[in-house]
């Protein structure tokens, strides 16, 4: 497993180790898994989604992302570990087995591959995608504010040599566009988003781009509240917990904010570790710890919206 040139859960994997896992995925569970090319982006690589479920008819669906943002590359290393424990545990564990017999999961490992590799080879904070900008030498757009949701509201997201700049247009960019559309076209299904970013030991849910609080407030909380005890079980990893807004900081086109007002009631970001020591470069050392306590939250978190 610690061979630098193989895929490694206990490591960073670069955007050819990931495609080449998703392959893998695929032909080690044929029954379970298969993957879905959503879109490409800018720079022609293309945008996988490995959908996992079960043996029986499933209608339910939760949609997963990480590595919105190229540099949080624990987020990722993260949806690796989800697919591949859920694979695995499938039939093993009571859980596991409950939730993939009853739905499926969608799971983009990297929403902003460009990014990404640009974070791998030339800028490990790279942050946006890589698309060019009209009448500015400034590069990239911040997927996270480019969702069509209050997005001309905060006039500080207008500037393309920002790291929180908006785009053009809402889904002007390939990525969110693809993802969009995704979510729209099986809208009927999905029962819940979830997004994982890092860094800041948090778990948000809307709104960004409000301080008022969306109609089921009172249950979302209170998932929230039960998965952070839940995530800190193993390590005693301390989260907060609460709308974007407040806790985090204001947003306005956020994944998140869409899709709850989409009509997705149960919608919920990671922000997952450190709190700053090491920020966005989290050392590998400590991919399996936070893989291992964030697993049971994501599991608490879906069977609780099961019920509610
Ligand atoms: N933080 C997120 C950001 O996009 C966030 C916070 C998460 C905002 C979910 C809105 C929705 O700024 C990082 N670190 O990227
Ligand atoms: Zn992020």
């Amino acid at each position: 497993e610690d061979n630098p040139g193989r895929h490694s859960y206990a490591k960073y994997n670069n955007w050819s180790k990931i495609v080449a896992w998703t392959e893998k995925m695929v032909h080690k569970h044929p029954q379970m898994v298969s993957r879905i090319k959503i879109g490409t982006t800018v720079e022609d690589n293309p945008l996988y989604i490995l959908k996992i479920g079960g043996k029986n008819k499933r209608r339910k669906a939760i949609f997963m992302d990480c590595g919105i943002h190229a540099r949080e590359w624990i987020s990722p290393a993260f949806c690796q570990w989800f697919v591949y424990q859920a694979t695995k545990t499938y039939g093993k564990n009571k859980i596991m087995t409950k939730l993939l017999n009853r739905m499926n999961f969608y799971v983009l490992p990297v929403f902003n591959v460009d990014g990404y590799i640009w974070s791998w080879t030339q800028n490990r904070m790279w942050r946006k995608n890589r698309s060019r900008n009209e009448n500015s030498k400034c590069i990239g757009t911040d997927l996270n504010r480019n969702f069509n949701v209050s997005w001309n509201s905060f006039p500080n997201t207008n500037d393309p040599c920002q790291e929180i700049y908006r785009g053009p247009a809402p889904e002007s960019e390939k990525e969110t566009k693809a993802v969009s559309d995704f979510i729209r076209s099986h809208l009927k299904s999905i029962k819940a988003y979830i997004t994982f970013h890092s860094y800041s030991q948090m778990l948000l849910f809307p709104y960004g781009y409000t301080s008022e609080l969306p109609p089921n407030h009172k249950n979302l909380a209170k998932a929230a509240k039960i998965t952070t005890n839940v995530l800190s079980t193993p390590y005693e990893t301390h989260y907060t917990y609460g709308p974007i807004a407040s806790t985090i900081y204001p947003t306005s086109g956020s994944s998140l904010d869409w899709a709850y007002n989409l009509g997705i009631k149960h919608t919920f970001a990671f922000e997952l570790r450190d709190k700053e020591r090491f920020g966005f470069l989290l050392p590998e050392s400590q991919i399996k710890s936070t893989c291992k306590e964030t697993m049971p939250a994501v599991k608490f978190i879906v069977k609780y919206i099961l019920k509610h």
